[in-house]
């Protein structure tokens, strides 16, 4: 049985060259692209790398591989990045945050040259939304966001972390999700987010990727 996230993650590191500034995802399949990445700074595969990791999760990660980190402040652009992803449709659309990474997963994004989603072929979905929306907000005012999602119907909840807290990113603010089963309009949905007072980001990532890998069970790898 292969283990399709290790599969897909170390594939992606054929994107990687000698000399790249790399953006290194979050989450159980980013895992393995970043170890595949350390495993060939150490073979000597790549050389002079600088990765940009998306999490502190990530960064820990990078540091116990010994992959030279960077910070974004500190280069002008990511060469390649990639990442995972909580559903993907084939034109390119995603939810991303389920391990509540989706404001610096963003922000690396959109300083990369190329995006390469790395995921299983569960996560290809023919519309989004089966996956609740994670959406960023400060913790002033959010329980009035919540209520607000709330009377329009959005089935929030709150992310907890353990049984009675709330989970906090890496920025220090909540996440609420919105079970919305069926987004009809992910576009529509993003502007009024991002119109928000409150709200950070969300985790709808339209158009981002130029190259999905879908990991299969039989070992294949698509390229979308
Ligand atoms: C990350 O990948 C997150 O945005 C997302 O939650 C996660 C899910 O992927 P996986 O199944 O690989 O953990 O980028």
């Amino acid at each position: 049985m292969t283990n399709v996230k290790e599969t897909v993650g170390r594939k992606a590191a054929d994107y990687v060259q000698s000399g790249m500034v790399v953006g290194l995802g979050t989450g159980s399949t980013a895992y393995w692209f970043v170890d595949e990445i350390g495993r060939r700074i150490k073979s000597g595969e790549l050389t002079d790398i600088k990765g940009v990791p998306t999490s502190k999760q990530t960064e820990d990660q990078a540091r116990k591989l010994g992959i030279p980190l960077v910070t974004l402040d500190e280069i002008n652009q990511i060469d390649v990045l990639a990442d995972g992803a909580d559903e993907t449709t084939t034109d390119f659309n995603g939810i991303k945050g389920g391990g509540g990474a989706l404001l610096h997963e963003k922000i690396v994004a959109q300083n990369s040259r190329k995006i390469i989603w790395i995921v299983g072929e569960n996560k290809v979905v023919d519309y989004l939304g089966k996956f609740p929306l994670p959406v960023e907000v400060i913790q002033f005012g959010s329980w009035k966001l919540f209520k607000n999602f709330d009377r329009a119907g959005m089935n929030p909840s709150f992310r907890k972390s353990g049984r009675d807290s709330l989970f906090i990113t890496d920025s220090g603010n909540y996440i609420i999700d919105l079970h919305l089963d069926h987004i009809q309009n992910p576009q529509q949905l993003a502007f009024e987010l991002k119109n928000m007072v409150g709200v950070v980001d969300h985790g709808l990532f339209l158009n981002y990727p130029d190259v999905i890998l879908v990991g299969q069970e039989d070992g294949e790898i698509l390229i979308h």
